[in-house]
């Protein structure tokens, strides 16, 4: 899939080059544990998230069972409504530490909420589109049911099945409505556009992680790439938290209609970076969303980036409250950790005595997942600043799950596993 991306849009590998580079700066000047990235070396090569958009319920379970054949599950809920986009979402990603290692790939996917078009006509004429399109190829298809049949695939298989799946994931420049329809939907919200008119979930970005986004963001400029003025999610901070993340516009295609009327340009494409710090605890996480809350109380972002600096510094300010070291972040319950047993004996105690001693550690343990008000932050810059109806926020969960045929996994919970477990072990291996 990153190679066909790249080939479609040219920009993403520039945008790999720079990450690269930067990435490779960052190691050798302050080393993967700095960087918040300890044993994570090998995966940044190949490390991306992607994101596709889907209409219908069925679409959706389906790609849960294609993600499924490849060791990746829904996690998390994401209500974007709440943002003014009319989708609501899940990430595909292996669950854990050790699938990550193997396949840190996950794909941000969005299922379009038709309940959320107010105009009657057009939302029966949305839906008529999606009801005639198939997204999968028949071979692609018979291969899930294999590999759900047989717990697996065997190499060729394998083999026909990435080729097959990726065609779900590809470009398409010829619209399956008439001018006319795509129009009246583009007007009514570029993203209802932009998932019903096309024949399938066109693959919309895929995201390198690197260890500096500031650097990597300060370098896109030299290279050509215009990133949008402000960095979602925290600021920058000495002890990285959650998810940072920047994007910017890569192409503006022309497409062309079924019924021949006049081609115009339409934006499905775009770069995007992240950066990825330690995952936060409920309590974290309800401390992240009150202090982002009250930056936005004073000032949000404008698109056209003219109060960047402004908000830059009361991001700054406001989280000053965060504190900024893992000590406290992990004494204070507010970030997850892993244990394991450190270089010196121990006498006994309790945690932080123990690490006081040296004789067991506390790495951070890397966030995964994602963030809604940042995801809404992302869908907007790229979208432009077309008019669009207004929409009212009523995140539905359970119609989500209906629709994906299965829960979702709580993001929070596989990290508080994960803690716990290494600690046990952690604690086992000190008496031992
Ligand atoms: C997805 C936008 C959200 C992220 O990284 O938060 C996203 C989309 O535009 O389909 O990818
Ligand atoms: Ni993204």
């Amino acid at each position: 899939m990153s190679d066909m991306y790249r080939a479609e849009v040219p920009q993403y590998g520039t945008l790999m080059e720079l990450v690269s580079d930067v990435n490779a700066e960052v190691l050798a000047s302050v080393g993967a544990a700095a960087a918040g990235a300890v044993g994570q070396e090998a995966r940044l090569e190949v490390e991306r998230h992607g994101a596709i958009r889907v209409g219908t319920p069925a679409e959706l379970a389906m790609i849960r069972r294609l993600f499924a054949v490849m060791g990746m599950f829904p996690v998390g809920y994401y209500d974007l409504s709440v943002a003014g986009v009319p989708v609501h979402s899940t990430a595909f990603r292996p669950l854990d530490t050790a699938g990550l290692a193997e396949n840190p790939f996950r794909v941000f996917t969005s299922l379009l909420r038709l309940d959320l078009i107010e105009d009657a006509a057009l939302r029966e004429a949305a839906a008529a589109v999606l009801a005639t399109r198939s997204i999968f190829t028949p071979g692609c298809i018979a291969l899930i049911e294999r590999a759900e049949q047989q717990g697996g695939l065997d190499e060729a298989d394998a083999a026909q099945f990435i080729a097959e799946a990726l065609e779900t994931f590809r470009w398409h420049g010829k619209s399956t409505v008439e001018a006319d329809l795509y129009w009246k939907l583009r007007k009514t919200h570029p993203l209802i556009a932009d998932i019903v008119c096309f024949p399938g979930p066109h693959i919309n970005h895929l995201t390198p992680r690197t260890l500096d986004i500031d650097i990597v963001q300060a370098q896109m400029p030299a290279r050509g790439i215009q990133p949008k003025a402000v960095v979602e999610g925290p600021p920058t901070r000495k002890c990285p938290i959650l998810l940072r993340q920047t994007s910017f516009l890569a192409l503006s295609e022309p497409v062309s209609f079924r019924d021949g009327g006049e081609a115009g340009t339409h934006t499905a494409r775009f770069g995007e970076i992240e950066q990825r710090g330690v995952a936060l605890t409920p309590k974290g996480r309800q401390l992240y969303d009150q202090l982002l809350g009250e930056v936005r109380k004073t000032i949000s972002p404008a698109g056209d980036g003219s109060n960047a600096d402004a908000y830059r510094q009361v991001l700054n300010d406001v989280f000053t409250a965060f504190p900024d070291t893992h000590e406290a972040m992990r004494q204070q319950g507010l970030a997850y950790y892993r244990y394991a047993a450190g270089m010196a004996t121990a006498e006994g105690g309790n945690i932080d005595a123990l690490i006081a001693a040296g004789a067991l550690v506390a790495e951070p343990i890397t966030y995964e997942d994602f963030l809604p008000v940042s995801a809404a932050g992302i869908f907007q810059s790229n979208l432009g600043n077309e008019a669009r109806d207004a929409l009212e926020a009523s995140p539905n969960r359970a119609a989500f799950e209906l629709a994906l045929g299965a829960s979702v996994h709580d993001e929070l919970a596989l990290y508080a596993e994960q803690q716990e477990a290494s600690l046990a072990a952690a604690m086992k291996a000190l008496q031992s």
